[in-house]
């Protein structure tokens, strides 16, 4: 069966007409369903006298009034000795006489402005959470005081400085230190911390090289497109780039022109912090006490800074491989400035980072291996993550399951022999360690200002950013618990400035953060994964929508094969709030950005197949989800 319906709120009122209490619970639930016709259903049931309304309530039949049926059908008590005017339920239709379909019983008029209060209120977690924030533990902070700043950031990046530029925009004198200690490998960069040198940017740009050589072998020649001297002629009209007549992929073009595009971005930021007023400083911090930290430049001449606050934004570095020769592998710190093309690679680890540049690397034609310890990654919807996995080895990603390299040498010249745990090996020209970050706290001197870090990844816990010492706070990437994304690091950084200097209560929301996974096949996610909500809600709780669709642009590329793009949503079927958004196609970013807002604002599935789509494109396939998985029916996708 295709399963269309959507729950919504029906709340079912019944009292009679003169009874004033009918009258005021009647009205306030007929203007909430105005304000949220999507949610909420109103159905009255107007006696015309008291007397026709408790025949009704009490009396009527041999089985009892309404009100044991309704006992009969909630098992609440309550309802079952109930006299008054109004008596008020909730129900899965507006049909009055299926007593089947009652979900709950409410009460009487006081009950049901309750129910319409928790209806339209924010969930209570954040109320609480601003109340709370309003008592952060006061860290002594005053304007007026004899330190060299307000507040001093430990770290340039991505949180570091949005919290700067914020801060200094309300008037607090900034400070930001950011120095790069140069990877094991010995990689440098500038300003800007990880995502714009050694993350996000160059990933992304060598993600979308290899999605062009992929369009270029696949579907160029569908679309009528052969490189003729006539077509690189007109290019010849428009442009000084003429280089369209081969598919071969030269690393070092690309990896100088991703490079110089980082460099730009690096003075960008310097300027950036000059126009704003925020001291930009290249040295290394460490902490001498709670309001000094020792500064070290790269010539090693040393100094010291004093804060009124002080904000630990110093980022993650890749964890080493730690097994014997494990020095000779690179990282995410590394891969993207390679002097030399990376040649033969073998990517360690099958999450996020090692699969995104397994994907790159064998889109720009590396022969490439993932090692994989266990599954591909943990913590994403598992059948997103499998699909993943089924598009790379179709794409010739091999993988080699179940283990982890043991032993790194270096033979014939620069070679580099990996023996896994399974007794094989096999030589590579690269071996990318990509498993996992651990924060960058080892230098800072942490223990002189009384801050632990987890031993298990060296990040430093915090309630609303704040450490266990009041005047230090910490965010992105480097605070326990924090999603490693340079979007949260912005908000969390902005939201602390503005509480800390602009007399904000807002916490940082940390709930239904969307994210991309830039594998061949791109993958948008926000909420809950399958395998969570079932875990956190029961099976029997959920519907599981899902579908196949075949993106319109690689329909007429038989070369794409039986490449599918894929959907799913996981409901509450009680509520119709979706709980999780899942998509695997083309665009993912650009298609899961707005359905983030649209989580934020708790929508229901409802609101999404009642939103207009944009045809043609994939992210309006949301907006037709019809087929839920326990219908058992076929998710491939119709035509339009
Ligand atoms: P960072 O950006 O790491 O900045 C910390 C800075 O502090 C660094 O410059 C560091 O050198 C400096 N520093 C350290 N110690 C000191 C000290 N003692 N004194 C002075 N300076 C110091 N996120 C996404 O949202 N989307 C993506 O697509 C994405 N892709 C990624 C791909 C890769 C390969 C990697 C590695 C990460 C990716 N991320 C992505 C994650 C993102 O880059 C991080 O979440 C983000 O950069 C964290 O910002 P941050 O401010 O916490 O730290
Ligand atoms: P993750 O998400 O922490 O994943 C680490 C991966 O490496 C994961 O597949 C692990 O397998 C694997 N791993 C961990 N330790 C080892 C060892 N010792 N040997 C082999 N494989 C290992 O890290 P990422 O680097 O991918 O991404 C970090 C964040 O950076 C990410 O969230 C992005 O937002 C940016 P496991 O599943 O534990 O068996």
């Amino acid at each position: 069966m295709t399963n269309t319906a959507v729950t919504k709120s029906i709340i079912h009122v019944a009292g009679y007409k003169s009874c004033g209490f009918y009258r005021r619970a009647a009205s306030v639930v007929a203007s909430l369903s105005i304000l949220f016709p999507n949610k909420l259903q109103v159905v009255e049931h107007e006696f015309t006298s008291r007397e026709e309304y408790r025949e009704w309530l009490i009396n009527s039949g041999s089985d009892g009034g309404f009100r044991d049926k309704v006992t009969n059908k909630v098992g609440n008590l309550r309802a079952n000795t109930f006299t008054s005017s109004p008596f008020c339920w909730l129900a899965n239709t507006s049909d009055s006489n299926n007593v089947d379909d009652i979900t709950d019983f409410i009460g009487g008029c006081d009950d049901t402005l309750d129910w319409c209060r928790n209806f339209a209120q924010p969930p209570s977690s954040t109320v609480q959470k601003e109340e709370e924030i309003a008592n952060m533990v006061p860290d002594g902070h005053t304007p007026s005081h004899s330190y060299d700043y307000d507040l001093l950031i430990l770290g340039g990046g991505s949180g570091g400085l949005a919290a700067s530029k914020e801060a200094a925009r309300l008037g607090a004198r900034v400070a930001v230190l950011d120095y790069v200690k140069p990877s094991p490998a010995g990689s440098k960069w500038g300003l800007g911390g990880t995502c714009v040198n050694v993350g996000c940017i160059p990933k992304k740009l060598m993600h979308n090289a290899a999605l062009l050589s992929e369009g270029y072998v696949k579907d160029q020649s569908h679309y009528g497109i052969g490189v003729t001297s006539e077509l690189e002629e007109q290019w010849m009209g428009m442009s000084q780039d003429n280089d369209h007549s081969t598919t071969s992929q030269s690393w070092e073009t690309l990896k100088n022109n991703v490079q110089n595009h980082i460099r730009g971005l690096n003075f960008k930021y310097r300027v950036d912090l000059r126009e704003k007023e925020v001291t930009y400083l290249n040295q290394l911090g460490s902490f001498i006490d709670e309001h000094t930290v020792e500064t070290i430049d790269k010539k090693g001449t040393k100094g010291s800074i004093t804060f009124s606050r002080c904000l630990i934004a110093v980022g993650g570095r890749p964890t080493p491989i730690s097994c014997e020769g494990g020095e000779l592998a690179v990282s995410s710190d590394d891969i993207f400035s390679l002097d030399t093309d990376p040649g033969k690679v073998l990517c360690v680890g099958a999450s996020y980072i090692s699969l995104e540049c397994a994907g790159f690397l064998r889109g720009i034609c590396k022969d490439v291996t993932v090692a994989v310890r266990s599954i591909l990654l943990r913590g994403f919807d598992r059948e997103c993550a499998d699909l993943i996995g089924g598009h790379m080895k179709s794409e010739g990603v091999k993988f080699r399951e179940g283990v982890v390299p043991t032993k790194l040498e270096k033979v014939n010249g620069d070679k580099i022999k990996v023996t896994f745990s399974s007794g094989e090996s096999d030589e590579y020209d690269t071996v990318l360690g990509a498993i996992g970050r651990s924060g960058d706290t080892g230098k800072l001197g942490l223990d002189k200002v009384g801050i632990q870090v987890n031993p298990k990844n060296s990040k430093i816990a915090a309630k609303y950013e704040q450490t266990s010492t009041p005047n230090i706070y910490v965010i992105g990437d480097v605070m326990d618990g924090c999603p490693e994304l340079t979007p949260v690091a912005i908000h969390a950084g902005k939201a602390l400035a503005r509480r800390l200097f602009g007399g904000s209560t807002l916490p940082m929301d940390y709930r239904n953060i969307c994210t991309t996974v830039f594998t061949p096949l791109e993958y948008g996610t926000v909420g809950y994964s399958e395998d969570d909500a079932i875990a956190e809600f029961g099976k029997e709780n959920l519907d599981i929508y899902h579908k196949y669709f075949v993106p319109l642009e690689w329909s007429i590329s038989p070369s794409r094969g039986e490449h599918q793009g894929f959907c799913k949503a996981i409901v509450d079927k009680h509520t119709g709030k979706v709980l999780g958004l899942h998509y695997l196609g083309p665009n993912a970013g650009e298609v899961m950005q707005g359905f983030g807002t649209a989580m934020k604002l708790g929508c229901t599935f409802e609101d999404i197949i009642e939103t207009v789509g944009i045809h043609p494109t994939t992210a309006e396939e949301f907006t037709t989800l019809s087929i839920t998985k326990e219908s058992g029916e076929d998710a491939a996708a119709a035509g339009c």
